[in-house]
């Protein structure tokens, strides 16, 4: 909502309560075919991104997200990743993220609303950088559609760079959905998905991590967290779902994402992209350790926490 010149994120997924910025100046408004897009300057934050009125990222502090939701998973691997997916996620700062790693070979984003790559390459050059490395392909469509359509074991990563589980992205929470990305990911290979905060979504992630557990069957379910200020309650998080490996690979028992195990990403010097502003391998495990009520809350649904 915006009103004599603040802006506040109100949604009924998080009742009475609604983090305000004060408005310098609103740079764009519009309906795309989904959703409502605006883009506005911010006296705090720098320049931000809301969809349906959410904000989906901000200049000052979108490093948090992206190289949480990008590095958890990739260092998580035991290979290198070489072909990876990226299902929403528009704005590119995901795939900026990706492109750190210089063993990926493909990259392919599955965007379903053109006009957010649009805008973020006008007006958020530094996240949508990630659009320009040779690895990528833009895919507009359903990402849904998408990854049904893949190939079985065709991607060592899927990332689901989602919004919220109203309205369009809404879908990208239900079990078909699931047993899609399991199919498309490789044995020993990752999906990790956006998964909401623990002060606000409890009942969300318990659902979430309950249905994975089923569909990534022999594999693991955990969550992770990162800090971020313009996410409802600070702090929002991921699932990262490993599927179980090939039955005669090993007898190890399922992958710990907890461990690191592929080095720290780099800067990209060919895209200015500099180096990492929030992840390491000391926050990589710290991600996932969780407070005693969400622990108490999360027990039983999570493969390792
Ligand atoms: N409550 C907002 C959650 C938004 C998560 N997706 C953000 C997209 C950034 N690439």
């Amino acid at each position: 909502m915006i009103n004599a010149g603040w802006y506040t994120e109100m949604s009924p997924m998080w009742p009475g309560q609604g983090l305000s910025l004060k408005i310098k100046e609103v740079l764009y408004r519009a309906k795309s075919e989904f959703q409502d897009v605006c883009v506005f300057e911010s006296e705090s934050m720098g320049t931000v991104l809301t969809l349906d009125g959410v904000i989906q990222c901000t200049d000052k502090d979108e490093f948090s997200y992206q190289e949480m939701i990008a590095h958890i998973p990739m260092c998580a691997l035991e290979r290198p990743a070489k072909k990876v997916l990226v299902v929403g996620g528009g704005d590119g700062g995901v795939l900026r993220e990706l492109a750190r790693h210089t063993e990926v070979e493909e990259i392919h984003m599955a965007e379903i609303d053109k006009m957010v790559p649009e805008v973020s390459k006008q007006y958020f050059p530094e996240m949508a950088v990630g659009f320009t490395d040779p690895r990528v392909t833009l895919h507009i469509c359903d990402g849904i559609k998408f990854v049904e359509d893949s190939p079985a074991d065709s991607y060592d990563l899927i990332v689901v760079d989602s919004s919220d589980p109203v309205g369009p992205a809404e879908v990208l929470f239900e079990k078909p959905f699931f047993e899609a990305l399991h199919r498309a990911v490789r044995p020993g290979g990752i999906v990790c998905t956006q998964a909401e905060s623990l002060w606000l979504h409890l009942g969300i992630i318990k659902a979430l991590a309950g249905m994975c557990s089923e569909v990534f069957v022999g594999g693991s379910v955990s969550y992770a967290s990162t800090t971020i200020p313009t996410y409802p309650s600070g702090s929002i998080g991921m699932l990262v779902c490993a599927k179980a490996r090939a039955a005669d690979a090993d007898g190890e028992g399922p992958l710990d994402p907890r461990v690191a195990r592929q080095p720290e990403p780099g800067p990209l010097p060919k895209l200015g992209v500099d180096e990492l502003k929030y992840y390491s391998h000391e926050v990589h495990t710290a991600a996932f350790a969780l407070p005693v009520f969400a622990k108490k809350a999360l027990a039983g649904c999570l493969t390792f926490q």
